[in-house]
């Protein structure tokens, strides 16, 4: 299933020149949504299969954080989350709850399906956004 923990899904897309997908802003969650369920990686009701974000927090009262540079994310939760569940969920994946399209904090060893984007294409990023994802694992 092609399903890994995030520091492995982290290192896969780094090691292609990219990175885990980040939601830049409200226009870019709708995108991005329309994209990935184009593409059958974003169903309703199953967020056990959410897609690792480029998000996480380091260390305990620490807010969560881009992986990437440490800049504070777009943060589009799902109800009831973030809940940091049992014991610790400190990575952020992209899914769908209670109907909702959104983020789901996780525990970082889960193993779960993730698509990169490409940090370097910035031009008319939002119509090319179909484009900047580099590799899909699910
Ligand atoms: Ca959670």
């Amino acid at each position: 299933m092609g399903k890994v923990n995030w520091h492995a899904a982290s290192s896969k897309c780094g090691a292609l020149g990219g990175e885990l997908m980040v939601l830049d802003d409200y226009e870019d969650y709708l995108k991005t949504t329309m994209f990935l369920k184009s593409q059958g990686l974003l169903a309703s009701e199953d967020w056990k299969n959410s897609l690792w974000a480029g998000i996480h927090r380091l260390g305990n009262g620490v807010d969560f954080r881009k992986s990437k540079n440490g800049e504070d994310p777009f943060l589009p939760w799902v109800p009831g989350e973030p809940n940091n569940g049992n014991p610790e969920e400190a990575c952020v994946a992209f899914g769908n709850y209670l109907k909702t399209n959104g983020y789901i904090d996780f525990q970082c060893t889960s193993e779960n399906p993730y698509v990169c984007q490409h940090p370097k294409i910035r031009e008319n990023y939002l119509c090319i956004k179909r484009e900047y994802f580099v590799e899909t694992i699910f």
